[in-house]
């Protein structure tokens, strides 16, 4: 049986890149001063209303941008139409990481993704400024991606972004998947949490992959 399947989107790149505060600004409209690193990666749902008339409903997945998660974020990619990589205006190593995400996505799992964003984070820190726009525009042309520069502290640009991963979806091919509505709510539930009591985290994901 076929249904249409959800529409994923994932974020990714360095730890401290602002990933989720980008998600917390569309989201609930705050912004935190403070890094509380993501564990695993966690699921939000958007509703976005494009120009005419139409609510494109989406989830994405804000990844941990620590190193020691690396070999997991591939786990999020099945089925994912947007991808999303961030990195830091202000920050050499985030551009460098997110150049590795592009060529290790485009490469390995590119597969039924609809198209890329890529985003330079933190506009705000002007005088901290380290990617020049041509170089962003470089990167961005050399995988296909759209390129926007936001901030999360001020708002700029938020919308846009979060417009333009609607309007990927709106534009690319409806998908179907087989309906399997054990996997399917099992791929809907992860949503990875502090480890509760003695277990360590990674084996609460690993509980969910091996059923
Ligand atoms: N000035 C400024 N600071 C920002 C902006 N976005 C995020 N930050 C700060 O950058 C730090 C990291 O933000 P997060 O959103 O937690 O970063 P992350 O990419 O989710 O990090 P991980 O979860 O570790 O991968 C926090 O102290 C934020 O306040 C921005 O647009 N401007
Ligand atoms: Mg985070």
């Amino acid at each position: 049986m076929l249904s249409p399947s959800h529409n994923k989107v994932i974020l990714v790149g360095r730890s401290g890149v602002g990933k989720s505060s980008l998600i917390s600004r569309q989201v609930n409209n705050v912004f935190n001063r403070f890094h509380e690193a993501s564990i695993g990666a966690a699921y939000n749902n958007i509703s976005f209303n494009i120009d005419n008339g139409t609510t494109i409903d989406y989830g994405v997945w804000d990844t941990a941008g620590q190193e020691r998660y690396d070999a997991l974020i591939p786990l999020y990619f099945r089925g994912c139409r947007v991808v999303v990589v961030v990195f830091d205006l202000s920050n050499r190593e985030s551009f460098k990481k997110a150049r590795y995400w592009l060529k290790t996505i485009t490469e390995n799992y590119n597969d039924g993704i609809d198209g890329y964003i890529l985003v330079g984070s933190k506009l705000d820190l002007v005088d901290k400024r380290q990617i020049t726009i041509d170089e962003a525009y470089i990167l961005a042309s050399k995988y296909s991606c759209h390129y926007y520069e936001t901030s999360s502290l001020t708002g700029e640009n938020i919308n846009e972004l979060f417009r333009q991963i609607a309007l990927i979806i709106f534009n690319s091919a409806p998908r179907y998947e087989t309906v399997n509505f054990i996997n399917e709510s099992l791929h809907d539930d992860i949503i990875i949490k502090e480890p509760s009591g003695n277990k360590p985290w990674r084996e609460n994901i690993y509980s969910y992959y091996c059923c």
